[in-house]
């Protein structure tokens, strides 16, 4: 029975939108061709994500014919492209068949300064134009303030309600440069959600490691939808990393993201890294090669008997398994019990404690491999002549 913690703030439905073709395009070497594209789509929609955004289709001709793949393949998923606030990047994306729209407009003063060079007035006024034109041709629609948390608060806020007020369907918030952390995101979804009527969306950046806390700390405050990509890639050090933000949501409460085939998570994860050409990181949540692999002694035992007491997560709600390693100087009795009995071994007490005590021993004097174990425990009962 997992203990109930009285004091957690409920999180409502939630949607992700899964930007591995767009956010994931601009993670350094990547290059998927539109078959990749189409193969990393037929995953995440089995999978049950929601949305996927695009590159817009502005970017180059395979950006556009990408989408326009995606478009006509069976799906689930609603497919989105991510353009500029401006009438013809939103036409193009029309033309190419998406069902919503991502429209995005810097609101910093770094933003406003060195990118686009214009005042407030004049976001809103275009944010108006571009999301009346998009709404008249039956787009879903949203639009984002990049670099919200280095804007000025109330022209934030400003923009926003002027969005909602156009008919907009998420407004968007994000931390461009990776600077947000728990609590102030949490509050500014807050003040958000008490300001617009709309859905809220979130994109967080990974610069100070905070991107899948933040995500979850705006679910927390109201948000509806969460950017991710497949292993967080993105700019610089990415985004929120889905199966990372499905590990956090696991744990606070697992029929949050039971609606997703998480036996899935694994493949897609692999799909994408071979298609970057790195492997998943040894630490990745779930899907990382030692999240399930249990060493200490004090650790294997326990788990041997109700993994639990040392696993938040249960491996076989992801097609992952368990390791008890017991290779090495930490390890205990009942690890190399279980080892032995995995080898057909059933030994008694006394054996199994000597054997312990040459596997520690030898661990001791060198780095040791299963292979060791298993041939201490099997010497130990026939013993060679020599
Ligand atoms: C970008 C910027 C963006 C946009 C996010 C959004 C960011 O790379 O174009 O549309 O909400 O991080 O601000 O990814
Ligand atoms: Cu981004």
């Amino acid at each position: 029975m997992q203990p109930q913690n009285r004091r957690q703030i409920p999180i409502q439905d939630f949607h992700f939108i899964d930007s591995t073709l767009r956010e994931g395009e601009q993670f350094r070497g990547t290059h998927f061709t539109i078959e990749d594209k189409r193969e990393i789509a037929q995953l995440l929609d089995e999978f049950g994500v929601e949305y996927l955004e695009l590159s817009t289709p502005v970017a180059s001709p395979q950006s556009a014919d990408a989408i326009r793949t995606l478009a006509d393949m069976p799906r689930n998923f609603r497919l989105l492209t991510h353009v500029r606030a401006n009438l013809d990047d939103a036409k193009l994306a029309v033309d190419c068949g998406v069902d919503g729209v991502d429209v995005y407009i810097g609101t910093s003063t770094y933003m406003r300064q060195y990118s686009h060079g214009r005042s407030l007035e004049q976001v809103i006024e275009i944010g108006q134009e571009v999301i009346e034109y998009l709404n008249s041709q039956g787009m879903e629609t949203r639009f984002s303030t990049e670099d919200t948390f280095r804007s000025n608060f109330a022209d934030v806020m400003t923009v926003y309600r002027a969005m909602d007020l156009a008919g907009v369907n998420r407004v968007g918030v994000a931390d461009t440069v990776g600077i947000a952390d728990p609590l102030r995101t949490y509050n500014l979804i807050s003040n958000l959600r008490d300001v617009v009527d709309c859905d809220i969306e979130f994109h967080g950046h990974n610069d100070s490691s905070c991107a899948v806390a933040n995500a979850f700390c705006a679910l927390q405050a109201g948000a509806t939808h969460i950017d991710t990509t497949v292993l967080g890639i993105g700019e610089r050090n990415g985004i929120t990393a889905m199966g990372a933000l499905i590990a956090r949501l696991y744990t606070y409460d697992k029929s949050l993201v039971e609606k997703y085939d998480l036996t899935l998570l694994n493949e897609i994860e692999r799909l994408v890294s071979s298609k970057l050409g790195i492997g998943v990181p040894f630490n990745t949540p779930i899907t990382g090669e030692v999240a399930f692999h249990h060493k200490a002694g004090v650790h294997t035992k326990a788990v041997l008997q109700n993994p639990t007491t040392y696993e938040a997560i249960n491996p076989e709600d992801f097609g992952m398994t368990r390791i008890i390693d017991v290779a090495h100087r930490l390890v205990g009795r009942n690890a190399i019990r279980d080892r032995a009995a995995t080898l057909g071994l059933n030994l008694p007490e006394d054996v199994l404690r000597q054997a312990t005590s040459q596997v520690k021993a030898m661990a001791d004097e060198q780095r040791i491999t299963m292979t060791d174990v298993d041939k201490i425990l099997n010497d130990i009962i026939q013993p060679v002549d020599d």
